[in-house]
């Protein structure tokens, strides 16, 4: 590593550290693009096969009317953004969707509700559905929102492998996006989530018009916690007609991929996803993050509600750069 980078950051520490300062996030992020993306991809290489990434394939299993006002979401009551709104899928039909993810190369199904948090009488259903995804023989995980202890128990003697749960961005912007629910609840999730001895997937959104201190703090955040999280999605923006972030300006590439990449230094064994906003982005920008640290991401032509690349487009992608699914 360069002098000058060495002066600002005591990279003479183990890599898998808990002890982020913020201003040490500050400067990482101010360094120089090519050496914060030498550094990204060296720690890549060491803890993962660049040439290799995981594939997750999502489905919505209650869709619209969430009584959160996330103001990124199209899922959300308090907006119109068109969307028609679902009650629970039936198991088997959920069961039929995991077939053919995994046929089409998935290893993780997702399944996401649009809950402010799971009531009991949800979850004898949502447990039908994680053993039958886990009798596919692929890993489950459940986006259900906030979840009480007893409820994470139950989860995880059903098998499950992962809970996402996501701070979306730093504690200290996180009010100008959502007001229904603050930072804490969601810590408390994900230290259910982690007491239960389920994998924790969480990460968060950029370009919703927070800064790069924010960006840096939310994962402090993550990078801090007595166990990084397993999975740790990284989304972009899909600003939704409707919601208070219609009219949101794309976030410049290059600030993306700089975000990946200190994701990469500070949680180096996790699995960074490339997550939603994959259809706005250039081959060039996804290749980029792939080299600065990504090495997972959601494959089918649906996210939960918005689209994702055609799968033939991201087969072809993933040719040209002669990375391979995880099986
Ligand atoms: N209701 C649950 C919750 O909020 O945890 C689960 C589903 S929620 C849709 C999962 C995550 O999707 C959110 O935390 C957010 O990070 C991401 N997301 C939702 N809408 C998005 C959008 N328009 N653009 C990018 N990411 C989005
Ligand atoms: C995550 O971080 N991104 C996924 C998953 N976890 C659940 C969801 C993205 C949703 C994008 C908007 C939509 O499809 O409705
Ligand atoms: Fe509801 Fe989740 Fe959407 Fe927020 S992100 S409105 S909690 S579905």
């Amino acid at each position: 590593m360069r002098q000058d980078v060495l002066e600002t950051i005591d990279n003479t520490k183990e890599d898998i550290r808990h002890d982020w300062s913020k201003g040490e996030v500050k400067a990482l992020f101010n360094l120089p693009f090519n050496d914060l993306l030498f550094w990204a991809h060296s720690i890549h290489r060491k803890y993962h096969n660049p040439n290799e990434i995981q594939i997750s394939t999502l489905c919505s299993i209650k869709t619209g009317s969430c009584p959160e006002n996330c103001s990124y979401c199209p899922q959300s009551a308090h907006y119109d953004t068109g969307l028609e709104k679902e009650s629970l899928m039936d198991v088997q039909a959920v069961l039929e969707d995991a077939k053919k993810a995994k046929e089409a190369g998935s290893t993780r199904f997702c399944m996401g509700a649009a809950w402010r948090g799971p009531s009991d009488r949800d979850l004898p259903a949502v447990i039908e559905m994680i053993k039958g995804v886990k009798a596919l023989g692929m890993e489950s995980c459940v986006t259900l929102g906030l979840l009480k202890q007893h409820q994470a128990v139950e989860l995880k003697e059903a098998g499950l492998d992962y809970y996402n749960h996501n701070i979306d961005t730093s504690e200290e912007f996180y009010d100008k996006i959502i007001t229904t629910r603050n930072f804490k609840d969601r810590l408390d999730t994900l230290d259910n989530v982690r007491n239960a001895g389920i994998n924790v997937c969480c990460g968060g959104i950029l370009g919703m018009g927070e800064g790069q201190e924010d960006r840096g703090e939310m994962l402090r955040t993550l990078a801090n916690m007595d166990q990084h999280p397993e999975s740790v999605p990284i989304n972009q923006l899909i600003a939704i007609s409707g919601t208070p972030l219609e009219g949101q300006k794309t976030i410049d590439g290059i600030d993306f991929v700089r975000t990946i990449a200190a994701a990469r230094v500070m949680m180096p064994k996790s699995y960074v996803r490339l997550s939603a906003g994959r259809e706005e982005m250039t081959a060039e920008t996804q290749a980029m993050c792939f080299f600065a640290g990504a090495n997972s991401m959601f494959y089918g032509e649906k996210l939960l509600t918005a689209e994702n690349p055609d799968p033939k487009e991201d087969k072809a992608l993933l040719a040209k750069l002669g990375i391979t699914a995880e099986q």
